[in-house]
């Protein structure tokens, strides 16, 4: 093995050990609520309707309340301001401040 390829394998490697951090700092939702980073299963930075059903559901199943989807659906529609279909950490923070404003 010589050097080049010794100095290729030590980036690699170390390119591989930095990755996951990478991906948690670029996430998106990492400005976002705590819950809305563990909504996101599939980790991709935004929540599309499937996740934040699942996640909201298995929340409310938690708290023991009934599991209402068409709430919740309706819900997603409110954050989801740019009606994309996926609420981003922008979507969601802009949502919780306005509901905090909303509730002083
Ligand atoms: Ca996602
Ligand atoms: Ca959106």
């Amino acid at each position: 093995m010589n050097m080049y390829t010794k100095t290729l394998i030590t980036l690699a490697t170390a390119l591989l050990l930095s990755a996951p951090s990478i991906a948690t700092a670029g996430s998106d939702l990492s400005s976002a609520p705590k819950w809305a980073a563990k909504a996101d299963a599939d980790g991709n930075g935004t929540i599309s309707k499937e996740e934040w059903l699942a996640d909201r559901g298995a929340e409310a199943k938690k708290n023991g309340r009934a599991v209402d989807e068409k709430k919740l659906t309706r819900r997603f529609g409110q954050i989801d301001s740019n009606a994309d279909g996926e609420i981003s950490a922008d979507e969601i923070n802009a949502y919780v401040a306005d509901r905090k404003k909303n509730k002083k």
